[in-house]
């Protein structure tokens, strides 16, 4: 079946598989493959921790198991770091008993490495890397051990990996097709006689694509697949769109695949995505020496591929622990002065610095929205300030739900205007603030957004009262532009605000 939901099949396994594998904004998925355990990263733009690593046995469930830049020596994104700034694609590898990752911080310093032993932490502090330039950073080791950096462009230059020297000035590589826009994401690897350079180009919109070149050497010269691009979902009507940004991979039993990004859009024309590019998996055959991309569904591993479905995140996350689990992502930092689960046992206390969700360096705390049609509550406590729940694109795109002592209200921001929608008084002390968002099925007109997003105060008897209900097309990146999807989250407005847990279901 093929839907917005996403599709989905039974394999003969008896797993039912899904693509995106990876769902809601993590784009530019890096994987690699150590043994019988595969590891995947994305990017993270203006979001801390950066770099979410996540770890699978099967390619098709995937567990997050941390954030590869975790510590402000790693992870530096000014105050001023736009959105859709900081933290771009990384290139994830096993070499020599350990995991690198390479990655450009456009906000701060550019291109870096890090290294861990365990891809959950720690990761090393970073190595710089003056001598390579531009974004979407590849590494490779040929026979001998040197180590090679391509980046978009498509320029290559050999790298020290442990010091970060270069040497030599970057070198173009012609390996994109003649014309077409955007060469970058490339990935090079060893494969059989040839050296495959796996490149996306198109741009990361609509005309986003796959293609492939060859060489005898790391260093070429490159011959083009004359199939290319291997893989675009360009002028098709596929529910999946905006398909590039790949990574190829063994799967268990021998077969290989990739993991890409893709867009799910909604609604009528154009088509507006919420959830930002996600990970999705494709099969890939070879034909003369060429990858040949399969559907990307369904996904239907043979009974030698094993699925091995990974502990899912709990609906509910009181906040017992002592630190946040990996999924919760602030924005540019998360000092523990703002941002404790130990100030108030059991309970996640927020400090405000900016005043609304408006600022840069406003405290919030929140997950990606990961499903057309979800659910997100919390239970705040705003006896020492006020702040709220919101759903967030960027600092000009958010809807939010914000309590102060005894009234809530409903504030929406869309581009330069600000709004109050609806107010209304509540009883002292805690409020259940509940978020709806609802996938629109029917379109009666061609310009019916992808979503309803509904924000209201969760009664006790379980009803849930809606202040304001608004089109969620406003929070897509076809109008707010940039990289990213939806985070939905608290955040504090002023003085502390103490939240007691957060909800968050598919529905
Ligand atoms: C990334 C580039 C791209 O660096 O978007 O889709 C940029 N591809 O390769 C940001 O994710």
């Amino acid at each position: 079946m093929k839907g917005l939901d996403g599709v989905s099949d039974r394999n003969e396994a008896g797993g039912t598989v899904t693509n995106p594998v990876i769902p809601g904004f993590h784009p530019d998925p890096s994987v690699c493959r150590v043994g019988a355990d595969y590891y995947l990263a994305c990017s993270s733009f203006e979001y801390f921790p950066g770099v979410p690593v996540f770890h699978s046995r099967d390619l098709v469930h995937w567990t997050q198991i941390g954030n590869v830049l975790d510590r402000p020596s790693q992870l530096r994104l000014p105050v001023d770091t736009p959105s859709s700034g900081g933290i771009y694609a990384p290139t994830l590898r096993h070499h020599e008993g350990r995991f690198w990752l390479i990655v450009t911080n456009v906000s701060d310093g550019g291109n870096l490495l890090v290294t861990a032993t365990d891809p959950a932490g720690p990761w090393s502090d970073p190595i710089r890397l003056p001598g390579v330039p531009g974004i979407d950073p590849d590494l490779v080791w040929d026979e001998d051990g040197t180590c090679w950096c391509t980046v978009a462009g498509i320029a290559q230059v050999r790298i020290d990996p442990y010091t970060g020297e270069t040497f030599g000035p970057p070198r173009q590589v012609a390996a994109s097709t003649p014309g077409a826009k955007a060469p970058e994401a490339p990935h090079l690897y060893r494969i059989g006689d040839y050296w495959y350079l796996l490149i996306a180009e198109g741009g990361t919109e609509r005309g986003h694509g796959v293609s492939v070149a060859r060489s005898r050497t790391p260093t070429g010269p490159f011959e083009r697949c004359p199939a290319n691009p291997i893989l675009t979902h360009r002028s098709t009507d596929e529910p999946i769109q905006n398909t590039g940004h790949a990574d190829l991979v063994q799967a268990p039993d021998g077969s290989w695949c990739m993991v890409l990004l893709g867009v799910r859009p909604g609604g009528g024309t154009p088509g507006w995505h919420v959830l930002g590019r996600e990970t999705f998996l494709a099969p890939v055959g070879w034909e003369n020496g060429w990858p040949v991309v399969g559907e990307l569904a369904p996904v239907m591993p043979a009974p030698s591929w094993p699925l091995h479905p990974g502990p899912e995140l709990p609906q509910r996350d009181d906040f017992d622990l002592s630190e946040l689990q990996p999924c919760w992502i602030s924005l540019r930092d998360r000092p523990a002065e703002h941002c404790s689960t130990k100030e108030r046992a059991g309970w996640l206390s927020l400090r405000a610095r900016g005043a609304s969700l408006d600022d840069n360096d406003v405290v919030f705390v929140g997950r990606r929205q990961q499903h057309l049609s979800c659910r997100a509550s919390t239970r705040i406590d705003p006896a020492e300030g006020r702040g709220g729940l919101a759903v967030r694109l960027d600092e000009q795109h958010h809807y939010e739900i914000e309590a102060a002592a005894g009234e809530v209200t409903v504030f929406a921001r869309i581009g330069p205007l600000r709004t109050e929608v609806a107010s209304r008084s509540v009883p002292a002390g805690p409020v259940d603030l509940g978020v709806r968002v609802t996938a629109r099925r029917t379109f009666d007109d061609p310009r019916t957004g992808p979503d309803t997003v509904s924000l209201g105060v969760e009664e006790p008897d379980g009803a849930f009262t809606v202040l304001g209900e608004l089109d969620g097309k406003y929070l897509s990146s076809e109008v707010a532009g940039g990289f990213t999807g939806r985070v939905i989250g608290m955040y504090a407005a002023a003085g502390t605000v103490h939240f007691d847990w957060f909800d968050y279901e598919a529905t």
